[in-house]
């Protein structure tokens, strides 16, 4: 009872401080876009690709139809579509049911890659976005941190978790698929509500773009995830099968999570486009087929994440979360900082169905880059990030991007005009 109360205590501090962030987020979430359609000219990608074969995305240089109106930091932002997870994990009092659920959030970032065949803009080195969400409680923040290879460091928080980690993924075009590979970890201090803080990690599987040379291109995901509780010592084994020959592998997901002597409790199956289920199988792991009216009992599956529908009409096949993204209302414009990605004039115009602009500018803040790593250059210097610093992890013992607690502070000081951001 005591932890439990303890635990309250903290969360009710945390809940105050992600309160004061809520300043800008008066008016609620974007519904759409300017444009009802894009009508991006359709290009085969093959024969733009053909002669690219063994390069990585960050080497290539592509018409600008080739992107969608985001960011490689919003596809980060992506990840908190399915917060929810995290709160019912939050409320389970058993610590393996919890990790069904935080093992259900790491797979539901997926549903939101199926048609979004294009690609996202290159975050320029020291950009950042903020993302808060009072509706639901959590706030976002991620900075570019290197720009060879590309990083972007993020730490989002509410009162039940904190979840943070990189973002670097590693790219080659094979000519047959188009391979990325995410190398950073992630990590969540879930603290459940019956008291103390878990940590739990895991890293994302491969996503890739096939059907390019017939025309067809798609996006996959596969490979294994092991999602694990350091806490505990309980770990969930999930397998994202590729979609190879035959239909009934596509999008398949299947898993289990183990006890700290490694015996099964769970299984897990499902499809990541569309539902996830889990079963409570202890001692043996099963298949696990979708709940029927026909069978009912104890042993039957149980439904843990649900896409969110896809609209149509929604331009580059974005998700209506993504449409979320890149909205920027008059009240928030003077509080985000001058480096908010919300402010770039390509992804704008991208976004405005204004594809020339959209190159001209792009070209321009790129070229913007370049003067400033010449200039660093030249003084001998090298950029450091400004809102991450890099560490040892107390508990894993990896190296990550330690965000200090200061962006959501200073902004805070801007907005009641105490400081500026560039001091
Ligand atoms: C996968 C999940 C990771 C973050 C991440 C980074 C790069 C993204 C990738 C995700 C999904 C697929 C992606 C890729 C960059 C480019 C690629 C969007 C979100 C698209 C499908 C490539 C389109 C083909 C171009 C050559 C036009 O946490």
């Amino acid at each position: 009872i005591e932890a439990a109360g303890k635990g309250h205590t903290e969360q009710d501090a945390k809940t105050l401080e992600i309160k004061k962030s809520y300043k800008g987020y008066e008016d609620g979430i974007r519904k759409r876009l300017k444009l009802d359609a894009d009508n991006r000219p359709k290009v085969s990608l093959w024969s733009i690709l053909k002669s690219m074969i063994g390069k990585d995305m960050t080497k290539m240089t592509l018409p600008v139809s080739f992107n969608e109106p985001t960011s490689l930091l919003y596809r980060v932002v992506e990840d908190m579509e399915y917060t929810d997870l995290l709160n019912v994990a939050a409320e389970r009092t058993d610590s393996t049911e919890r990790l069904v659920y935080v093992a259900g959030f790491a797979a539901s970032e997926y549903a939101s890659t199926i048609g979004r065949v294009a690609k996202p803009f290159n975050p320029l080195l020291g950009e950042t976005y903020e993302y808060v969400r009072p509706d639901l409680g959590y706030r976002f923040f991620i900075e570019q941190v290197t720009h060879h290879p590309p990083v972007g460091a993020a730490y989002a928080e509410s009162p039940q978790w904190d979840y943070y980690g990189e973002s670097a993924v590693k790219s080659k075009f094979y000519g047959k698929s188009f391979e990325f590979n995410p190398l950073g970890t992630w990590f969540l201090h879930l603290r459940p509500a019956s008291g103390g803080e878990e940590l739990y990690t895991w890293k994302k599987v491969t996503s890739s773009v096939v059907g390019i040379i017939t025309g067809n291109p798609q996006v996959d995901n596969y490979g294994p995830m092991e999602v694990k509780n350091w806490t505990t010592g309980e770990v969930c084994y999930l397998d994202f099968k590729p979609k190879g020959w035959k239909a009934s592998s596509a999008f398949q997901v299947a898993g289990r999570v183990v006890d700290k002597q490694g015996r099964t409790r769970w299984s897990i199956g499902g499809r990541w486009n569309d539902k996830i289920y889990a079963r409570f199988t202890p001692g043996f792991e099963a298949s696990v087929e979708p709940p029927t009216a026909e069978k009912p009992g104890k042993d039957q599956a149980f439904l843990i994440w649900e896409a969110h529908p896809r609209p149509t009409g929604i331009p580059f096949n974005l998700t209506p979360f993504a449409v979320t993204l890149n909205a920027i209302p008059d009240r928030l414009r003077p509080l985000v900082a001058p480096t908010d990605t919300r402010l770039r004039p390509d992804q704008r115009a991208m976004e405005e169905g204004e594809y020339d602009f959209a190159a001209v500018e792009k070209n321009r803040v790129e070229e913007g880059q370049r003067a400033r790593r010449r200039a660093r250059e030249a003084k001998g210097e090298e950029f450091v990030p400004r809102w991450f610093k890099k560490a040892k992890h107390l508990v894993t013992g990896e190296e990550y991007w330690d965000f200090r607690h200061e962006y959501w502070k200073v902004r805070e000081d801007v907005a009641e005009g105490k400081t500026t951001w560039d001091q």
